[in-house]
């Protein structure tokens, strides 16, 4: 399997993060990306490419211009402001507050940000568009001929909506990516989450429409991040209803139930006959994850990506969460081997 890799995503590396309300060093870090490089390097999954560099109007598709630029000129404001250190919101917008965008740096980043976990760096953008870089390079390698290919996108992208950020992600990968599969003439896409977390931009980036099935497995949102979207009952809206199916599990899942999960989502995928997949590929499932709390085994791993391969679409893998950083590239490897060898 091909992999895309950009070596710019180190250009993303924030100084603290408010965890469990201690400032510590952040989880979604750089060596997250190396690590998982070094272990399909040293697993021989196949070549290794940098990608192309697309028009930002790629990522405008599923963004707001707005939010684009902001990603771009926050940094420079922000140094103006208060000094080379993290960009970090001041406050966030609760339930029908704050319909405005404001003025001044720390206005924009309330409005733009729905957390305080997701810093604007100096590098920041050249990351972030980067990652977007890796997806879509992913996607046009894909569309030459092979089953799976895997963008080894970071920083992560699923938590990113039409016009805010956060949950480490900046821009929509998967949603770009699946965008572009529909722009360049296909008529039903899918995508499959299986981040510990609910992708709730790309829910909400794809909610009324059909022509993007998107499915999720991920923590139950009464008990965990992003808490706002993940519920069974969010089924889709308008053309959108009946395109949107969540499967929220408990703390403490384990393999039997989340193979029962995996079976329900690759059944409604296999429905919508997608001409391409998309997986935002999540190892914050495993049992040593240091945010998460389900138990998947590293002999789950290539489980998952057996079980996928079974849906037979060709299969753009978009990276997004896993945080135990001594075991993820592992598990990563893990879940594309078990896609190649299923066959
Ligand atoms: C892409 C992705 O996986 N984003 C996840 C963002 C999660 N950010 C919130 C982390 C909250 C940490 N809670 C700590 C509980 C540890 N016991
Ligand atoms: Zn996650």
């Amino acid at each position: 399997m091909i992999t895309i890799f950009s070596s710019e995503h180190r250009q993303q590396a924030g100084t603290v993060e408010l965890i469990n309300g201690r400032l510590e060093a952040p989880v979604e870090k750089p060596s997250r990306a190396d690590s998982i490089l070094a272990s399909v390097q040293s697993a021989m999954l196949g070549p290794v490419l940098a990608p192309k560099d697309f028009d930002v109007a790629a990522i405008e598709r599923v963004h707001d211009p707005r939010l684009v630029s902001f990603i771009r000129t926050a940094w420079g404001q922000w140094v103006a402001a208060h000094g080379a250190w993290d960009a970090l919101p001041p406050s966030s917008r609760a339930r029908g507050m704050q319909v405005r965008e404001p003025e001044t740096i720390d206005g924009k980043l309330a409005y733009f940000a729905f957390d305080a976990g997701t810093p604007i760096t100096a590098g920041t953008w050249t990351a972030a568009r980067a990652a977007v870089d890796v997806a879509l390079t992913g996607l046009e390698t894909l569309g030459s001929g092979g089953r799976a290919v895997f963008s080894l996108c970071r920083p992560p992208g699923h938590h990113a909506a039409r016009d805010y950020y956060g949950g480490y992600c900046f821009f929509n990968n998967a949603a770009v990516a699946a965008q572009k599969a529909i722009d360049n003439g296909a008529q039903r896409v899918a995508i499959l989450d299986v981040d510990y977390h609910h992708g709730n931009g790309t829910q909400s980036i794809f909610y009324e429409r059909s022509d993007v099935l998107f499915v999720s497995i991920h923590a139950d949102p009464r008990q965990d991040y992003p808490f706002f979207l993940g519920y069974a009952d969010e089924t889709g809206q308008g053309a959108g209803e009946g395109f949107n199916l969540n499967l929220p599990l408990r703390w403490g899942t384990q393999w039997p139930q989340y193979d029962e999960a995996l079976q329900t989502a690759i059944e409604r995928i296999r429905h919508h006959a997608p001409e391409v997949l998309v997986v935002s590929l999540g190892v914050d499932t495993f049992e040593k994850d240091p945010i998460s709390r389900f138990k998947l085994r590293a002999a789950d791993y290539p489980k998952i990506g057996h079980a996928i391969a079974a849906i037979g679409a060709p299969t753009l893998f978009v990276m997004e969460g896993g945080y135990a950083v001594a075991e993820l590239g592992h598990n990563v490897v893990s879940v594309l081997s078990g896609f190649e060898r299923a066959g």
